[in-house]
């Protein structure tokens, strides 16, 4: 069976557990320990970042290698089409998506998480201290002044991110208005990254990541409770509706020895 290493709440991770499940591909998670986990992936793959696929002794690193290696070994239910103009749309869009979405979807949840005390609860529980490490993973260690933890990602840069992601959802908005997928009528890779890249800044609603239950639904103030941003929403709740398998009890084996606390230096 396929394996996935990855950070539940991982969004790239989330990319590719959508490609997965359009594709019907059944796939065994391993959830890596922040740390030392990340340790041993290094071990197998040379580096330490997740989503990392392994299809029998091949390890697949990046999700965007991974959506690709995906395509070509079992092409059912393609993800990249073939026509030029929308192969091009879907490719640039999907990098898009990581680049912009990605990387400034982790400021805007840090920002979220700064203004509101519960849902700063929420996420950093007693009982799952790897939440805060797993979002943390990738992120400047200054974001985390933001939590009152150490030294300054400033608030200017989180606006302007905060700023950009407002474009980027109008933009989402607009291509969608008459169309059920970004690129053609089909689904591709263009809206699985942009649907999984968009989970920091809202949680799905259902019952997809192994979260707790309260923050589903929640997200960065001014996106998720600004109705100009409502039909991007709607249209990934309907996406997820349609093609993501809903958690059916814990599939994850740990790697690594789970922390009993967080370092932060
Ligand atoms: N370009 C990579 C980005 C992956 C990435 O940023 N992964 C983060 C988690 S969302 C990670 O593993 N961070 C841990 C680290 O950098 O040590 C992809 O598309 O897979």
């Amino acid at each position: 069976m396929l394996e996935l290493y990855q950070f539940e709440l991982s969004h790239y991770s989330e990319k590719v557990r959508l490609i997965l499940d359009y594709k019907g591909l059944e796939y065994r998670k391993i959830e890596v320990t922040p740390g030392i986990g990340q340790v041993e992936l290094f071990r197998l793959t040379g580096q330490r970042q997740v989503p990392v696929l392994k299809d029998g002794h091949k390890y697949i690193v990046d999700s965007t290698e991974i959506a690709k290696y995906l395509d070509s070994r079992y092409p059912d239910r393609p993800l990249i089409p073939q026509d030029s103009k929308q192969r091009g749309l879907c490719l640039m869009m999907e990098e898009w998506a990581d680049e912009s979405i990605g990387i400034k979807g982790r400021k805007a949840l840090f920002y979220a998480i700064s203004q509101d005390q519960n849902f700063r609860k929420a996420l950093l529980p007693t009982s799952v201290p790897d939440v805060l490490k797993t979002v943390v993973e990738g992120v400047p260690k200054d974001l985390l002044k933001l939590l009152g933890f150490g030294v300054g990602y400033t608030p200017e840069a989180v606006q302007k991110a905060i700023a950009d992601l407002k474009q980027d959802l109008e933009a989402l908005c607009l291509l969608l208005a008459d169309s059920p997928y970004l690129v053609g009528d089909e689904p591709t890779l263009a809206d699985f990254a942009v649907a999984g890249l968009s989970i920091l800044l809202k949680f799905p609603e259902g019952p997809y990541l192994d979260l707790p239950v309260t923050l589903r639904g929640r997200g960065v103030p001014g996106l998720v409770d600004n109705p100009v941003y409502e039909p991007f929403f709607a249209w990934r709740d309907r996406l997820y509706t349609q093609f993501r398998k809903p958690l059916t009890g814990s599939t994850q084996t740990p790697t690594g020895t789970a922390p009993t606390s967080i370092e932060i230096d």
